[in-house]
């Protein structure tokens, strides 16, 4: 069970941070009192924004220190073996690898899929700090499995009703005018577990199906300008876009052109580097803020069509079914929402006092213009603090200072977007969508805080 020692992630204060609460003092060194190993206090760093009589002071006001934490600021720094002798090489490992303190950091996956080759895997948001996914943690989501693509085969086809249509291989998109852009991705069958109330799950598996990635990529506009541009033929106007992926499920979804021109593009890289083959080596669409399964990977194939061809995950899978039986089909956008990472179920509270509530909020409409937090259940609220300025359709961190009596609370946290909307509670959903539904759950998420300093989704 993880420990959560309730360390800051910022000391300094921001504009805005009015409902901050200040750090209070004892808190400058809570490593010292929790954990396993208590460290001397001087050798974490404390922010220089503050005295060092201060920290001291504060210190030594303070009623929660263990007796063995206190004694250990008395003696002076231990030499460990680390400080001993030279460390690893250079390029121990070419390609860097995180630290083995870090071995638990992994992806997980959450459920067995009837079909070979069908498979997702979560991030582990709980151990994630700001709003960037690194690569080895992205979620995944096969329909059939993780091809081996060789990019130098690899090619693209954009054709249909443009006036000249076209074959890319890698190396002519490489050539293209390029965009890099910071974007979340989210399955739609994220947090499917908790229409029926809340499931008991951490939020790995609650909310994991969830990434935001800096993409790297040629806009689609540019391409079909690459092409020619759009043509109309034998009264057929093109209006939407057929998009196919190389993988053996054939990955294929049409997408309406006047709601995605402006910002889909296809990209070769994330963060930095070239795709990763699961999430769409060599190349994949990008729809910021569209249902995960729009953006299609391992593309190799865009075609300008007149209406949607109502392909198997428009018609079978995709469409989100109502109290009354009726279906919505292409329901694109995923809609405002927000989950609280830390604490969050198997964190385990070790003092009374302060905790900051960490959390990532994102809307599939624009940027995340405010998120308030609540620790007594949803009674009252109070604006969180948001990481750096929101982007659009990206995930944006938020942080909010409690105070934890010691008397079991439930924190919640609720995300409004740039267009005024407010993630719903649960009961709000369910009213309007009905029970029927799987997919685009976007409910206001609970923890609940136990007496014992436990952490549970009940
Ligand atoms: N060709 C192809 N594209 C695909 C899929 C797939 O199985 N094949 N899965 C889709 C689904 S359902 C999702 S949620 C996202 C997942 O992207 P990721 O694995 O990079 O996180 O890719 C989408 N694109
Ligand atoms: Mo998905």
């Amino acid at each position: 069970m993880a420990t959560y020692t309730g360390r800051p992630n910022r000391l300094s204060s921001t504009p805005g941070a009015s409902s901050m609460p200040r750090i209070p003092r004892f808190l400058i060194n809570s490593a010292a009192t929790s954990g396993t190993s208590a460290k001397p206090a001087h050798t974490s760093p404390a922010s220089p924004a503050l005295p060092r009589r201060r920290i001291l002071g504060g210190l030594a006001l303070s009623a929660i220190m263990a007796p063995r934490a206190k004694a250990a600021l008395l003696q002076p720094l231990a030499v460990e073996p680390w400080t001993r002798t030279p460390g690893a090489p250079v390029l121990d490992h070419p390609y860097g690898v995180p630290s083995q303190h870090e071995a638990g950091v992994v992806r997980r996956e959450a459920r067995a899929w009837p079909v070979p080759g069908a498979a997702s895997s979560l991030t582990p948001l709980a151990d994630l700090h700001g709003a960037i996914t690194p690569n080895g943690l992205v979620y995944e989501r096969h329909h059939a499995g993780v091809p081996d693509i060789d990019p130098d085969q690899h090619r693209l086809v954009v054709h249909g009703l443009v006036r000249e249509p076209k074959l890319f291989t890698m190396d002519d998109l490489l050539r293209l005018p390029s965009e890099s852009r910071v974007h979340f991705l989210e399955c739609s069958g994220n947090t499917a577990s908790e229409w029926k109330g809340p499931s008991g799950l951490p939020v790995q598996i609650t909310h994991g199906l969830l990434s935001c990635c800096e993409w790297t990529g040629v806009r689609l506009s540019t391409l079909i300008e690459a092409a020619g541009g759009l043509a109309t033929n034998d009264g057929h106007t093109p209006r939407w876009i057929l998009a196919e992926g190389a993988d053996a499920a054939a990955m294929t979804r049409s997408l309406p052109l006047d709601r995605v021109l402006d910002r889909a593009f296809v990209v070769y890289a994330q963060n930095g580097e070239r795709l990763r083959p699961e999430n769409g080596y060599p190349l994949r669409l990008l729809i910021p803020g569209f249902e995960g399964n729009t953006n299609v990977k391992w593309l190799r194939r865009l075609k300008l069509v007149d209406a949607p061809l109502e392909t198997r995950e428009e018609t079978s899978k995709y469409t989100n079914l109502l109290a009354d039986g009726r279906a919505r089909q292409f329901v694109f956008e995923m809609d405002a929402k927000s989950v609280i990472t830390r604490p969050s179920p198997g964190h385990q509270l070790t003092m009374h006092g302060y905790y900051p509530i960490v959390g990532l909020a994102w809307s599939g409409r624009g940027a995340i213009r405010q998120v308030d937090v609540s620790t007594d259940g949803g009674r009252t609220w109070q604006p969180a603090q948001l990481d750096g300025p929101a982007k659009d359709r990206a995930l944006t961190s938020f942080h909010a200072g409690w105070v934890w009596n010691g008397e079991p609370a439930a924190i919640l946290s609720r995300a409004t977007d740039s267009t005024g909307y407010t993630q719903p509670t649960r009961e709000a959903l369910v009213e309007a969508r009905g029970l029927n539904s799987y997919y685009h759950y976007n409910g206001i998420q609970q923890w609940r805080i136990g007496a014992d300093g436990s952490v549970r989704n009940a």
